[in-house]
């Protein structure tokens, strides 16, 4: 079984991820996750705090010359910018926050945990802790590489812009993306998009989007349909939602699905010459019963604009049960494209799980076999 923690706090020392159940013998190469990191990083509408942060993986265990050996892999990302907070930590000179921010984890966090000062809640509830998961997500990837199976992202929409994504092949389309600060495909929308971004900036406002992810050169059977908890849309859908302010998944074009009709949505099913079963449509987004069909997985997951704002929201002021407005420090306006790239990570590790879950092996030879 393939699993993964993480450790750490935004403006703790660093963050620190276990992942444990690789097979050996798998090449793991800095370069490919700082790459991922460094993706992760771009992107219109992000804070100085991006600024600060050069992000770069230091592989603390679990390889050994750049093979993975069974044993658990520990990586850790220094944060830079705790060399700006250290003092005020250590000589506790930062004011408590008493005043939950309307949509972040502040309120019901201070509630569960007993707390009087939301820092202690925002520090782990921050989407900071992503680009450790992006980390362990460039080391699955190198392990569905191996297989065939690549993945990508690309942007459809922010705010209220929604991009024309180009009719292509997926590698194309993230090649356009890649190529993009918004991470869209669509160059006709970016402009368009940087205005919206812009003027929320201006208003003191945030924004939301939406992003695509897709997965290609999928063996038939990942996941199953025995056991809600087995089924590969399950697990999908559970790893998205776990992005901060990811508020809402599908799989294919689910909700559009939903208006039409069966004869209008399902994929007709067909063989060729070589008797190879094949499907010439993809409603399903690659997954039917809980398990791949072989088609690309596709799947859309919608962000909710960022709850740190500019602009003040009701609030309470909890040391003191009175109405107030939270206090606001630095925040990003929109952070859309980070979320399609740490989206592609998070599908990387479910893929790779149900990977080893199907294939299993100590070793890639074994899993090869
Ligand atoms: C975040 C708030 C901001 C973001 C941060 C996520 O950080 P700060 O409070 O230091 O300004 O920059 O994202 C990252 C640091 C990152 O690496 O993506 C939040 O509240 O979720």
């Amino acid at each position: 079984m393939l699993r993964f923690l993480t450790a750490g706090e935004s403006h703790g020392q660093c963050l620190i991820a276990i992942v444990e159940g690789l097979p050996a013998n798998l090449i793991i190469d800095e370069s490919e996750i700082n790459l991922e990191l460094s993706r992760r990083q771009k992107g219109y509408g992000r804070n100085t705090r991006m600024k600060i942060e050069n992000d770069k993986v230091k592989i603390l265990s679990g390889v050994i010359n750049g093979k993975s050996i069974g044993s658990p892999i520990a990586l850790q990302i220094i944060n830079k910018d705790w060399e700006n907070w250290k003092e005020k930590w250590k000589q506790r000179s930062l004011p408590k926050l008493t005043i939950p921010r309307p949509g972040h984890a502040d309120y019901p966090g201070m509630e569960k945990y007993n707390i009087d000062d939301a820092r202690l809640i925002l520090e782990r509830a921050s989407a900071r802790e992503t680009a450790v998961r992006v980390a362990v997500g460039a080391i699955t990837r190198s392990l569905l590489k191996v297989f065939g199976i690549k993945i990508g992202s690309h942007v459809t929409s922010i705010g209220s812009i929604l991009a024309t994504v180009p009719e292509l092949p997926y590698e194309e389309l993230w090649l356009l993306a890649d190529k993009s600060e918004l991470h869209t495909a669509d160059k006709t929308s970016e402009q368009k998009i940087k205005n919206e971004i812009l003027n929320a900036s201006n208003n003191g406002d945030t924004l939301g989007g939406i992003f695509e992810i897709n997965a290609i050169n999928i063996p038939v059977g990942l996941g199953s349909h025995t056991h809600w908890d087995r089924r590969l849309d399950t697990k999908i859908s559970a790893a998205l939602m776990s992005i901060p302010a990811i508020k809402g998944v599908e799989i294919g074009p689910a909700f559009n699905n939903a208006q039409l009709k069966g004869s209008e949505v399902h994929d007709e099913i067909f063989i060729n010459e070589n008797k190879n079963i094949y499907h010439k449509t993809n409603r399903s987004g690659g997954v039917e019963g809980g398990m791949s069909n072989g088609s690309p997985i596709v799947v859309r997951a919608a962000m909710k604009p960022i709850a740190t704002i500019g602009t003040p929201l009701n609030s309470v002021d909890l040391s003191t049960g009175t109405p107030a407005n939270p206090l606001y420090q630095r925040s990003d306006v929109c952070a859309v494209p980070s979320a399609s790239i740490i989206g592609e990570a998070m599908l990387s590790w479910v893929l790779a799980s149900a990977l080893i879950e199907k294939y299993g092996g100590d070793s890639i030879e074994e899993m090869l076999r």
